[in-house]
């Protein structure tokens, strides 16, 4: 993984309403490049090391209850400053705090179903890239 790459998933509540195709347009449009792609669903245990940073806070439970009960889109995307730009694109944690047209806003149920995952830092990119793809699956 260089640092123009970051991680993303599409979380288990806008794969259930269909907004996959919708989402990778808004992530193609805003010119990030797909290297890495999967249709997959997390086990408990894949959900609890994803989130292992989350393990003490009181919505650690629920976070990995919603992340297992459906299937996600998990994916590598690369475009120049790409944590910092893809966190733009998708906007707050908070759906109701986020900028119109991010993909929160727009896709989002709430703080807890929002929708999008994206990395927060060059070195998370890098850890959550290789959790979900081998070398030879990204290009
Ligand atoms: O990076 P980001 O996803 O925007 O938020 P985090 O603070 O890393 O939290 C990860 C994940 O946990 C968030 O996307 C939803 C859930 N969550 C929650 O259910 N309730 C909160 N008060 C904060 C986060
Ligand atoms: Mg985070």
């Amino acid at each position: 993984m260089t640092t123009n790459r970051t991680f993303t998933m599409i979380k288990p509540d806008a794969v259930e309403k269909g907004h996959i195709g919708a989402i990778l347009e808004k992530i193609n449009s805003a010119g990030f490049k797909i290297v890495a792609m999967k249709f997959t669903q997390l086990s408990k245990r894949d959900a609890e090391k994803f989130y292992e940073i989350h393990a003490e806070r009181p919505f650690f439970a629920d976070l990995v209850q919603f992340m297992t009960r459906g299937p996600i889109v998990a994916a590598v995307l690369e475009k120049e400053n790409a944590v910092e730009d893809f966190r733009a694109l998708i906007g707050a944690t908070n759906p109701a705090e986020a900028a119109e047209g991010t993909i929160r806003k727009m896709f989002a149920t709430d703080i807890s179903e929002n929708a999008v995952h994206g990395s927060d830092s060059d070195e998370n990119a890098a850890i959550e890239g290789a959790f979900h793809f081998s070398g030879r699956e990204m290009y």
